[in-house]
C-alpha cells in the first residue's frame, strides 16, 4: 500500500516485498474523487491516459508516491497539465511538487497481449480484460491503490471495432461511435465512488443474452451476459439465477439494485472464480456456463452460489467496502455467508449445510492445523493474494453466522440495517460491522470478536453426569497454539443441542443457562469449562450435540456406538444425523487403519456398515440426504484424526469399508439403483437431481462388484446428462475394467472441443484411486491439450491430484511431492499467483509419516532454492517450511 511504502523507504526499491501490518494502518495521504480514464486498445498495446482529481494530507511538501506495477511504462506526468518531475521504484512512482491538490494525469504504456499473470489488463482468447482486485489497478496506471480510496470513474475505450466490437466499462453507457480507420469507442460514467479494485473494462467480439429485472421500487434493470458466441447457449441458468439472487436480496434484506444495468461477462483465463466489479462482474467460463450436456448438478449449484455471491457484493463490499487489506472477510466472509443461505433456500437447506460443513473439514479445518493457519482478520502479510483463503471466506462466513445464531434472525436483519445505514459510501472494518450487530441486538460480542483475531480450530469435549434425574453437560474448549499464537483465550460461541428419548421423539428438559427454540437448545459457550443442568432428563434419552453445526470447532463426545446409531434413526436435526453416521464412518475406517498399521487383522466390528442397514429400511427418507448418509468421510478430513498420517494405509482402509458396504448390501443398492433410474428424459428439478445424486452414487459402489464393468459402460451408454456421464467415467477411471481405455477416448473425443469438459477429463483422471496416478498425471501433463497458462486447465489437473486425491498425491515414492514442486517452479515465471495456491499441501508435512515427511522437506527447499521465486511462493513455501 502506498503510504506503508513511504513509511518504510526502503520498500520501494527493495528487491523482496516487505510484511505490513494491520497496526500500522494510517489514513491515505493522497485521495483521488474523480479520474477519467482513456484506453487506447492495440493488437500490440494499449496507452492510457489517467486524470485524476486529487487532494492531499499530511506533509504537502513531501512527494506525491503512488503505487506503480512492475508491468507498467510511464510515458508522462503532468500536474495542473504542467509536465512535472518524477521517479520509478520497483514498485512506486514518486512525483514531485504535487502541493495540496490539483489535476494529475499520468499517461502509461502496457502490453495486455504479455500479461500472463492475469492482473491488471490482460487478453483471454482474443478479448481485452481486467482484474483489478487485489492491488490489480497498479498494472493500469500509478494510483494510491487501495481500498480506502474511493473515487468516481469515467471510461472512455477506442479499440478496432471488427475484433472489439463491444466495448464495456463499469456504469452507465454514455456515448459511443465510429472514429474512422475502423476503429470505434464507447464511454461509460459509474456514478457511485468506488475503490480502484472495482474497476473493470472488457472489450472484445462477444455475444450476448439479454433480460430484465424489475426492481421492488420499480426500478426496469437491464440484464446482459456476454460470452463467446459459441457459449451463449449455456447462459440462461447464469441469468436464471442472476433473477432469483435480484429478489431474494430484496426478500431478505430490502437491498435493491442501484443501477439500470447489470452485465456480467464470461473470460476463459481467470485467476479465481468471478470478480464483482460495479455493473460488470467478470466470471471465470466455469462459474457462470451451464448446460446438461457440460455441467453437473454441483456445476448448476455452484453457477447458482457465485451468481448470487457476486450480485450480493454490490451491498456487501461496493457499496459498503473494506477499508484495508486485512478487513478482506469484511466483504468475503458476510458475502459468503448470503450465498450459503441463498442457496439454501433455493434448494435443500439440510444438504447445503452438509456441503458447507464439508468444505470447512476438508480444506479449512487442515489449513487452520498447518502451517499457513491465519486468523479470519489476517494482521500482516507479505502478498495479499495470499490471503484469499478458505479461512478468510468461509471460516469468516461461519463467524457470521454464529453471531446470526447467537442474536437471531430479527436482530441480525436489524443490525444489518444499521450497518448500511451508518457505512453506505465508506471503507471500513470487522468491527464496524460487529459493532453494528452489537448495537442492534444489545448483546455483548467482544469476547466473541476473538474469531476474528485468534487462528486455529477449537477442540470440544462433550461429557454428560447423570445427578438423580438431571443431567449435567459439561463443555471444555481448547484450541492448539497455531504460528504466532503459542496462547488461546477461550471463544465465546454458540452451542446448539436438543435431546432424543427412548421412543425417538424430542423432548425439551428444563435447562440452566440454556434457551430453548425451535431446532434445539442454544447454550452459549464462553469459558475453557462450563457446565449446563438439564432437569428431569428421562433415563436413556440421547443428546444430540452440536446441530447445525453451530460452531467451526472439533467435536469430541462421550456419545457410545449405540447413542449414535440411535441419533442416526431419530434424530430431527439434519447435521446431528449426519454427522452420528459419520462419526461411525470414522470409527470403523481409522480402526481398520490401525489394524493396517499394526499389521492386525481388521477389527471384527463394523459400525458404520451395521446402521447402514436401517437407512436402507427407511423408504421415506429423502434420496438425496440418503446419498449424503452414504458418503464416508474424504481421505483428507479422515487423515485429520491420525496422529501421524499414513496415507496409503489410510486409503486402503477406507476402500475396504466401501467394499464391506457393497458387499453387504449390493442386492438393496441394486433394487434402488434400478427404481432411481430416469423413466423419461432428462429434467432438472429437485426430485430428478436427487434420484441422480443417489444412483451415481450407488454406481460407484456397485462398481466394484461383480458384473461392474457391465454396469457402468451401460450407464455411461445411456447418459444423456454430464452428471449421469461424469460419475460412469468416474467409475471407470479408477477401475482396470476392459472398457476404461475406450471410454476414457471416448470421453476425450466429445469434450476436445469444450474446455470446461476437458477439464473434467484430467480432473476424473487425477483423483483416480488406481495405483499409477502419479505416474499418469506426469504423462498427462505432456499432453497437448494441457497447458500450465489456463488456471482452469492447471487446476484441473494439478489441485485435482494435489488436493482432492491424497493417496496419490503422497505417492511412497516421493513423486508426487516432485512433480508438485517443479510445476510449482514452472508456473511462478508464468503466475506466480497461481503458483503460490499450489503450495499447501507440501506444507502439511508435519503430520505425515517420516518416510515421506523428509521428502516433503526436500521438495519446499527444492522451491526455495530457485533464486528467482517470486514473493507469492517465497512467502507461503517459506512458512510452510517452518
Ligand atoms: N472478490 C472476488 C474474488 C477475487 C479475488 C481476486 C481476484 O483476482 C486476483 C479475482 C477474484 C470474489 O470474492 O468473488
Ligand atoms: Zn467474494
Amino acid at each position: 500500500m502506498m503510504d506503508q511504502a513511504v513509511r518504510n523507504g526502503t520498500e520501494a526499491q527493495a528487491e523482496h516485498k516487505v510484511e505490513i501490518f494491520l497496526a500500522d494502518y494510517e489514513p491515505p495521504k493522497t485521495v483521488v474523487t474523480d479520474i477519467r480514464l482513456v484506453f487506447c486498445l492495440f493488437d500490440t498495446h494499449a496507452d492510457i491516459t489517467a486524470t485524476s482529481t486529487f487532494t492531499r494530507n499530511g506533509d504537502l511538501a513531501a512527494p506525491m508516491v503512488l503505487d506503480a506495477g512492475d508491468m507498467l511504462e510511464i510515458v508522462s506526468v503532468k500536474l495542473d497539465g504542467v509536465a512535472a518531475r518524477h521517479s520509478r521504484g520497483k514498485r512506486t512512482l514518486t512525483v514531485e511538487g504535487a502541493g495540496a491538490g490539483g489535476t494529475l494525469e499520468i499517461v502509461t504504456r502496457i502490453k495486455p497481449q504479455d500479461n500472463t499473470k492475469l492482473e491488471g489488463l490482460y487478453r483471454s482468447g482474443g478479448m481485452f480484460c481486467t482484474q483489478c482486485e487485489a492491488e490489480g489497478f497498479r498494472q493500469i496506471t500509478a494510483f494510491p491503490d487501495r481500498p480506502d480510496v474511493m473515487a468516481r470513474y469515467a471510461v472512455r475505450i477506442e479499440a478496432d471495432k471488427a475484433s472489439c466490437p463491444v466495448l464495456l466499462s463499469n456504469g452507465n453507457p454514455v456515448a459511443s461511435g465510429g472514429l474512422g480507420e475502423g476503429r470505434h469507442f464507447a464511454e461509460w460514467e459509474d456514478p457511485f465512488p468506488k475503490p480502484s479494485y472495482l474497476f473493470a473494462l472488457v472489450a472484445g467480439d462477444l455475444g450476448h443474452i439479454t433480460d430484465h429485472f424489475t426492481t421492488a421500487s420499480g426500478r426496469r434493470v437491464t440484464l446482459n451476459i456476454y460470452a463467446d458466441p459459441r457459449d451463449l447457449d449455456k447462459c440462461d441458468h447464469a441469468m436464471e439465477s442472476l433473477k432469483r439472487s435480484m429478489r431474494w436480496d430484496e426478500e431478505v434484506y430490502g437491498l435493491e439494485y442501484d443501477l439500470d444495468l447489470f452485465n456480467i461477462v464470461a473470460v476463459g483465463d481467470f485467476n479465481m472464480g468471478a470478480m464483482e466489479n460495479k455493473g460488470l462482474n467478470v466470471f471465470n467460463t466455469k462459474c457462470v456456463l451451464a448446460s446438461p450436456e457440460t455441467a453437473t448438478d454441483r456445476d448448476y449449484d455452484s453457477v447458482e452460489g457465485i451468481i448470487g455471491h457476486e450480485y450480493f457484493h454490490n451491498w456487501t463490499g461496493n457499496r459498503v467496502t473494506c477499508r484495508d487489506w486485512f478487513q478482506l472477510s469484511l466483504k468475503e466472509g458476510l458475502t459468503v455467508f448470503r450465498d450459503q443461505e441463498f442457496s439454501a433456500d433455493m434448494g435443500s437447506r439440510a444438504v447445503k449445510r452438509l456441503d458447507d460443513v464439508r468444505i470447512l473439514r476438508s480444506h479449512q479445518f487442515p489449513e487452520d492445523g498447518g502451517p499457513l493457519a491465519h486468523p479470519v482478520r489476517p494482521d500482516r502479510y507479505v502478498e495479499i493474494n495470499n490471503f484469499y483463503t478458505v479461512t478468510v471466506y468461509n471460516k469468516g462466513a461461519e463467524v457470521i453466522r454464529m453471531m446470526h445464531r447467537l442474536i437471531g434472525a430479527e436482530a441480525f436483519r436489524k443490525g444489518m440495517d444499521l450497518y448500511f445505514a451508518r457505512h453506505d459510501g465508506q471503507a471500513v472494518t470487522c468491527d464496524d460491522f460487529a459493532a453494528a450487530m452489537a448495537d442492534a441486538s444489545g448483546k455483548d460480542l467482544s469476547q466473541f470478536k476473538r474469531w476474528y483475531s485468534q487462528a486455529g480450530t477449537p477442540v470440544l469435549s462433550v461429557s454428560r453426569a447423570r445427578t438423580g434425574n438431571d443431567v449435567i453437560v459439561t463443555i471444555e474448549q481448547e484450541t492448539a497454539p497455531t504460528p504466532g499464537q503459542p496462547v488461546k483465550e477461550p471463544f465465546h460461541m454458540p452451542f446448539l443441542m436438543g435431546w432424543v428419548a427412548t421412543d425417538g421423539q424430542a423432548i425439551t428438559p428444563v435447562v440452566t443457562g440454556g434457551d430453548w427454540r425451535e431446532d434445539g437448545c442454544l447454550l452459549e459457550v464462553r469459558e475453557g469449562r462450563q457446565s449446563f443442568t438439564f432437569k428431569d432428563v428421562p433415563e436413556g434419552a440421547v443428546p444430540s450435540l452440536l446441530r447445525g453445526f453451530s460452531a467451526p470447532v472439533r467435536l469430541k463426545s462421550d456419545l457410545t456406538r449405540e447413542d449414535l446409531a440411535f441419533l442416526l434413526r431419530y434424530d430431527s436435526d439434519p447435521f446431528a444425523r449426519w454427522e452420528a453416521a459419520q462419526t461411525l464412518a470414522r470409527d470403523q475406517v481409522l480402526g481398520v487403519t490401525a489394524a493396517l498399521i499394526e499389521g492386525r487383522n481388521a477389527p471384527a466390528d463394523t459400525p458404520f456398515s451395521d446402521a447402514v442397514e436401517s437407512l436402507f429400511a427407511d423408504k421415506a427418507l429423502d434420496p438425496a440426504f440418503l446419498a449424503e448418509l452414504l458418503t464416508l468421510p474424504g481421505e483428507v478430513e479422515l487423515g485429520q484424526m491420525m496422529e501421524v498420517l499414513e496415507p496409503g494405509h489410510l486409503h486402503e482402509a477406507r476402500e475396504a469399508t466401501l467394499n464391506d458396504l457393497a458387499t453387504r448390501y449390493e442386492a438393496e443398492m441394486r433394487a434402488r439403483y434400478d427404481s432411481l433410474r430416469p423413466k423419461g428424459g432428462y429434467k432438472q428439478d429437485g426430485a430428478a437431481r436427487a434420484a441422480r445424486r443417489l444412483a451415481n452414487l450407488l454406481l460407484q459402489f456397485l462398481a466394484r462388484r461383480p458384473g461392474g464393468d457391465a454396469l457402468v459402460k451401460a450407464h455411461y451408454e445411456a447418459a444423456d446428462n454430464m452428471t449421469d456421464r461424469i460419475a460412469a467415467l468416474s467409475a471407470v477411471s479408477d477401475s482396470d475394467f476392459a472398457c476404461r481405455g475406450a471410454i476414457l477416448a471416448d470421453f476425450y473425443e466429445r469434450s476436445k472441443d469444450e474446455p470446461l469438459v476437458l477439464d473434467k477429463w484430467f480432473a476424473v483422471q487425477a483423483t483416480s484411486r488406481r495405483g499409477d496416478t502419479v505416474q499418469k498425471v506426469r504423462e498427462l501433463s505432456r499432453h497437448p491439450a494441457f497447458t500450465l497458462k489456463n488456471p482452469n486447465r492447471l487446476r484441473s489437473l494439478v489441485s485435482s491430484f494435489t488436493m482432492l486425491n491424497q493417496a496419490g498425491f503422497h505417492d511412497p515414492s516421493g513423486q508426487g511431492y516432485r512433480f508438485l514442486a517443479e510445476t510449482i517452479l514452472a508456473v511462478d515465471k508464468i503466475n506466480p499467483l497461481i503458483a503460490a495456491r499450489l503450495v499447501a499441501p507440501l506444507g502439511r508435512w508435519a503430520r505425515v509419516e517420516p518416510a515421506r515427511q523428509a521428502m516433503m522437506l526436500d521438495s519446499l527447499r527444492f522451491i526455495l532454492d530457485e533464486p528467482k521465486l517470486s514473493d507469492d511462493v517465497r512467502e507461503l513455501a517459506a512458512k510452510s517450511l517452518k
